[in-house]
């Protein structure tokens, strides 16, 4: 019998510095009734929801930085989303920037969770390839997040949930082949990818140009090749000034866009997936117990140094 999930990828358009939670958790509100009202079993929101993609700006002073970050999930101003998914009995994916005292050690992570019907928190993530840079450097915006977010420590965990074996990861992570893999080998079913993708920030206008097209040639490529969902929510539009891209998405095992946005808002698209339908693919094509044959890779385990233009 096919295993159905109904799921939402409810993408946002820009969030301004100075909009406050209250305000951001109500537009993640509204779409989570509306993709109730769809009849969803989860709604996917995007990489760091909750505030203005920060990462762009040099932040220096200390309790202004701390503002973009969660110190508990739920927090109090996210309480309320908890609330309705319990009330409504739908679970949600939702990305955000946590803090940890851990070691007597502020510790900063790119993190997503995933919650159940019930408002449980039943899987953590945490970004493990971060892009950027930790220093200011000399290209038309910065792109910081190395400075604000250390190297997620928790793997690539698969969680029960929803009737199936449920994965997640963050934005940089989607264009790294590992990424999927890494769930594909413990059989996941649907990873959930949210994503702050912004234009112009080096003078690379031919890779702008192809920003659209990668975004998908990754997602779709992750899927098929580890015969899974693959549900990718942007944050997008113009965001103080800084141009993201949109084209959410959700993919099917075959590789295919099944559904997609059309707006560079807040917008929500809808699918039925059957979760079974990955395994054809896990059975025949994908199948890596039978046709996987890691042994024989020679696997280079170092990461090459930078490489050097010849003359
Ligand atoms: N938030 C991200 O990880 N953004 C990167 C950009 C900076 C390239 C991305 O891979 O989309």
């Amino acid at each position: 019998m096919a295993r159905f999930v109904k799921v939402a990828a409810a993408q946002m358009g820009p969030v301004a510095r100075d909009e406050d939670r209250t305000c951001v958790v109500a537009r993640l509100l509204k779409m989570m009734r509306e993709a109730k009202d769809w009849g969803c079993d989860i709604v996917v929101y995007p990489e760091l929801a909750l505030t203005t993609f920060f990462p762009r700006w040099l932040i220096e002073d200390e309790a202004e930085l701390d503002s973009y970050y969660e110190t508990e999930m739920p927090s109090p101003d996210v309480q309320p989303l908890f609330d309705e998914a319990r009330k409504l009995g739908i679970g949600f994916q939702l990305g955000y920037c946590e803090i940890v005292n851990e070691g007597g050690r502020k510790r900063r992570f790119n993190t997503s969770v995933l919650v159940d019907k019930n408002g449980e928190i039943i899987g953590k993530y945490r970004k493990i390839h971060m892009p950027g840079n930790s220093e200011l450097w000399d290209k038309p915006a910065q792109h910081l997040e190395k400075r604000y977010f250390e190297i997620g420590d928790l793997g690539f965990p698969v969680f029960e949930g929803f009737g199936g074996r449920i994965g997640m990861a963050i934005c940089n992570d989607r264009r790294w082949p590992e990424t999927y893999r890494c769930m594909g080998i413990q059989s996941v079913e649907m990873i959930m990818i949210g994503y702050n993708t912004p234009v112009g920030i080096d003078y690379n206008f031919d890779h702008d140009v192809l920003a659209s097209f990668h975004n998908h040639l990754v997602l779709q490529a992750g899927a098929h090749q580890n015969a899974t969902w693959v549900v990718a929510v942007a944050k997008c539009g113009i965001e103080e000034s800084s141009k993201m891209i949109g084209q959410s998405c959700i993919v099917a095992p075959s590789g295919e866009i099944v559904a997609m946005t059309s707006t560079l808002g807040d917008e929500v698209i809808v699918h039925k997936c059957d979760l079974d339908a990955g395994l054809p693919y896990k059975e025949d094509l994908f199948n890596f117990g039978l046709h996987r044959r890691p042994e024989h890779y020679g696997l280079i385990v170092e990461t090459a140094g930078p490489i050097t233009p010849q003359k």
